[in-house]
């Protein structure tokens, strides 16, 4: 990679004059950045806008690149999204040194020491693509011929829709089972919430623009979440016209800027969310319309009092009296108080301003009340508060997403052969549906995946052994808690592939490494998502020549793959991609996997570019225009679609979850057991009819008070792409962008008194330790945590991954800790999540 000095000036100052100009909506402008911070499309001689999308988080936003003489050297929002008004974060600049990372996979390369290990080098030769392919293929048909297709494995982590290709079809065709996702370490307790109350398990989108408060459960929209430029852009028109209420240990960007801020204890959101809906219904605050009244119009919600069902009609909400009776009634402020470090009084206003904005209003759910032991309950809670006030759906509210109208792949069953049959039976490897494994998504045991438990699953060869996988966008030997027994699983796993831009941990125990073309520059794909009250599609295009050679993982790869199979006697997988995945517009079989890719894209997003298709959004005129465009736009979201039918179990929304009901009653019986019992291996404490109910649930935490004695809780940068960003000089060096942090550095944020108690000050190393592992970083004295907890941020610890992100690379000296190290393997059972949040580890410190 050849970079001129000026090269240099070109990239670091467009960039940075992106950064002002986000830096300062609102603010006044440096005038001496002022020529760089205006629209720059003439600033720079020729060279073109591209657009493409930017996954460095969830958000998926669609981006503009700026293309000259080859080299990308600035992004922006998409001008064309409705979801975001062409806004992007600042991470989405960060993704130019990510792309040009000197520490980038280049080519192919085989593994040459055959021990495994943290410790063990692996020796990795490069070696050409024809060379890695021929291996994979080898042993995958070695799987074939001994009928053991289902030992085989695709772990995906990130990804576009193109994974239907690489962890849908190809992984199906050959005859697995197994594809794993890495949905269970992202977020779906978070969803648990939303489903068992309104039948909606996905993520959702809200009305900014008519909201008139905002609580905020463990959330941090300014910084994070899945609608970061849209949040950045509207929130300051937020705090002007509506309440903001942040629950979060930590005093957060958005936090900082909130009227209200309750840093709860963690893990005990629960209390909080029980009982603002105890004062919302002893106030008489809820939504009539909504939820309903008594008949004769009189609040029987007193205090400690039963509620006769009888006196109540409901409209549109199921069980609020049974609610109240089984969960509520003396759950008071006084009551909560105790458990979560909030006061009555603020807890008191808190709901009464709320719900008294009703029904406008959002109560925001996210990760960090609702991934923790006993989270899905907290889940429901927080979720349920918008149907009390009526905002679920609604205008200013919490609400879905209009459709998204991409289609299918075409069928592939008919190129299922015997073995592949007969591999399809297993049951998938990571023990879903398991007693201790609900995994209950959508309504059904076993559904979703238990991402953690994968490496248990292949060290205990349960339900069978694993012996080839392909793991792609995913670092789970960091990405997981107890990284330690992903580091035994990958030593053990006999052939392990790992597709990838940069050589992270997991790669560290790979057999082959395939260079990964990087997903927002390199690459065919699209995603889909929703901000603002608009769906959108946005599509992954190559809008620079890869400067290595690279491959795009989810598409180009298996179709690799599938050549070389068929070259030696298998052709199923090769079919499959000729006969079904045609150009839509000619008709044409792909000739290589650059074609395939794109048709692939082609096929999926035909109704939003093919002008005889209708749909309700962007009217696209054909292929060509919208790779141009990038981005298609539904129509504004429609309030209220959901409340005649809500597709739960009773239609309604339901405080009473008869969804939930059927579901662990189906899970019971399936283990032939009762609901109590499932309910006591999943941790949580509800016996009864209470597990139909948001309720409260004591925080579960591992460690004794005794000898670990502060409660641990972490939180995402405001730079990180998830744990992507540590490679980049950008991220090193603003980390001090997120409240309390300090750049180039990994620290621990205690808080003043605590830290005066043990004789530590700002700058000292110090250890963590936890009761299942340990790990170093420096301290850091700071207010904005609470008096018992220590808060650090995810995202550094990287033992690999590259010169920046690591101390020292060559000695494997990570900079920092990986929080992962210390966070225990738990899980939120009933929807397989990893327990990452709600303070699931005590820990204690150690000054070294
Ligand atoms: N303690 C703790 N753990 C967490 C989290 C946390 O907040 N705290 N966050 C969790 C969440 S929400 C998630 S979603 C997961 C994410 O966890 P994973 O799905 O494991 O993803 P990453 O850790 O981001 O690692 C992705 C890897 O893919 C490679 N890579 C980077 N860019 C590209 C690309 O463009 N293409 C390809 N093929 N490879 C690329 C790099 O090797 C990188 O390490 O982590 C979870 N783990
Ligand atoms: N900047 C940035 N944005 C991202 C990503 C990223 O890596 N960086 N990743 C994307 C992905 S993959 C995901 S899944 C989403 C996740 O987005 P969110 O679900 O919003 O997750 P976090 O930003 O980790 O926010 C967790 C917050 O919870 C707080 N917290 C920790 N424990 C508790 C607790 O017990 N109770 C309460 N109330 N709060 C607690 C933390 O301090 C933190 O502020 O973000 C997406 N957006
Ligand atoms: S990092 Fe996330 S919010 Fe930022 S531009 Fe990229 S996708 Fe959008
Ligand atoms: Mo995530």
């Amino acid at each position: 990679m050849k970079l001129t000095r000026r090269d240099f000036l070109k990239v670091s100052a467009t960039t940075t004059g992106g950064l002002v100009a986000l830096g300062a909506t609102g603010c006044k402008r440096n005038p001496a950045l002022s020529s760089l911070a205006k629209d720059d499309s003439n600033s720079i001689d020729g060279g073109e806008w591209k657009p493409t999308t930017c996954q460095g988080c969830t958000t998926w936003c669609p981006v503009e690149v700026k293309v000259v003489d080859g080299r990308a050297i600035k992004v922006k929002g998409n001008r064309y999204s409705k979801a975001h008004n062409g806004n992007i974060c600042p991470r989405g600049h960060m993704s130019l040194q990510q792309v040009y990372d000197p520490d980038r996979i280049k080519v192919p390369m085989k593994r040459t020491n055959p021990k495994k290990g943290r410790n063990e080098d692996p020796k990795f030769v490069p070696i050409t693509w024809d060379e890695a392919i021929e291996e994979i293929a080898d042993r995958m048909l070695e799987l074939r011929e001994n009928n053991e297709t289902h030992k085989y494995v695709t772990f995906r982590g990130r990804y576009t829709y193109m994974r239907d290709i690489i962890y849908g079809k190809f992984t199906k065709i050959f005859g697995s089972p197994n594809g794993i996702s890495h949905s269970a370490i992202c977020a779906e307790a978070e969803k648990f919430g939303s489903y068992y109350t309104e039948a909606y398990w996905g993520y959702r989108d809200y009305d900014l623009e008519n909201t008139k408060y905002v609580l905020l459960w463990g959330a941090d929209p300014l910084a994070s979440n899945r609608q970061v430029p849209h949040s950045i852009n509207a929130w300051g028109d937020v705090l002007d016209q509506a309440g903001v209420a942040v629950m979060d240990p930590r005093l957060s960007a958005t936090a900082a800027k909130a009227d209200e801020w309750l840093p709860v204890i963690p893990g005990e959101d629960g209390a909080l969310a029980i009982a603002m809906a105890h004062v919302i219904l002893a106030k008489g605050l809820w939504n009539k319309e909504f939820v309903g009244d008594f008949v004769d119009g009189k609040n029987r919600f007193k205090v400690g009092e039963e509620v006769d069902e009888s006196t109540f009609k409901e409209n549109y909400t199921n069980g609020v009296v049974k609610w109240w009776n089984l969960g509520l009634k003396d759950k008071t402020p006084q009551w909560a108080a105790k458990r979560s470090g909030i006061s009555a009084k603020q807890i008191e206003r808190v709901a009464t301003d709320f719900a008294k904005a009703g029904p406008n209003v959002i109560s925001w759910l996210a990760t960090g009340a609702s991934m923790h032991v006993r989270g899905g309950y907290t889940a429901m809670a927080a979720h349920a508060l918008n149907g009390l006030v009526g905002s679920v759906d609604n205008k200013g509210g919490s609400i879905r997403h209009s459709d998204i109208p991409v289609d299918d792949f075409p069928g592939y069953k008919k190129y299922l052969d015997k073995v592949a049959k007969k591999g399809l039976e297993h049951h998938k490897m990571d023990q879903r549906g398991y007693k201790e494994f609900p995994a209950l998504k959508k309504g059904k045991s076993g559904k979703g995946v238990v991402t953690n438990n994968a490496a248990d699953a292949i060290l205990d060869e349960e339900p069978y052994e694993i012996k080839v996988a392909i793991g792609y966008w995913n670092n789970f030997a960091f990405s997981c808690s107890g990284t330690d027994r992903w580091e035994e699983a990958l030593t053990k796993l006999p052939f392990f592939v790992h597709i990838t831009t940069n050589p992270a941990e997991m790669t560290q125990f790979a057999d082959i490494v395939l260079p990964a073309a990087q997903h927002k520059y390199e690459k065919f794909g699209y995603v889909k998502s929703k901000a603002n009250t608009h769906a959108y599609v946005t599509m992954n295009q190559p809008v620079i020549e890869p400067l290595w050679d690279v491959k795009m993982d989810e598409t180009e790869v298996p179709w690799l793959i599938a050549e070389k199979m068929a070259e030696k006697g298998y052709d199923k997988l090769i079919k499959y991609f000729k006969t079904e995945i045609k150009d839509p517009e000619t008709g044409k079989s792909p000739a290589n996997e650059y074609e395939f890719s794109e048709y692939a894209l082609k096929i999926r997003t035909q109704p939003l570019w093919d002008p005889k298709i209708k749909v309700n959004g962007d009217q696209i005129n054909g292929w060509k225009e919208f790779r141009k465009l990038g981005v298609w736009n539904s129509e504004s979201y429609k309030f209220k679609q959901n409340w005649d039918d809500f597709g739960t179990k009773t239609g309604k929304f339901e405080f009473y979850s008869e969804t939930l009901k059927k579901a662990l009653g189906k899970h019971a019986k399936k283990h032939h057991t009762d609901i109590d019992d499932i309910l006591e291996t999943c941790k949580y404490e509800a016996r009864g009819e209470l597990a139909f109910v948001p309720h409260y649930e004591e925080a579960y935490r591992w460690g004794e008070e005794r000898e670990y004695p502060f409660v641990f809780f972490e939180h995402r940068s405001r730079l990180n792409r998830e744990a992507r960003s540590a490679n980049c000089n950008w991220y090193q060096e603003l980390k001090d962008v997120d409240p309390g942090d300090e750049a180039w550095n990994d620290v621990a944020k205690i808080n003043p008194k605590d830290a005066k108690k043990l004789g530590i000050k700002t700058g000292d190393k110090i250890k963590l330790i936890s009761p299942t592992g340990e790990i170093e970083c420096e301290a850091k004295l700071w207010e904005g945590v609470r008096s018992g907890t220590v808060g650090k941020c995810y995202g550094q610890g990287h033992w690999a991954y590259g010169k920046v992100a690591s101390e020292d690379y060559k000695n494997k000296l990570p900079r920092g800790g990986n929080n992962n190290e210390i966070l225990p393997p738990d899980y939120e059972r009933l929807s397989g999540s990893t327990a990452r949040h709600g303070g699931v580890t005590r820990i204690k410190i150690k000054k070294i």
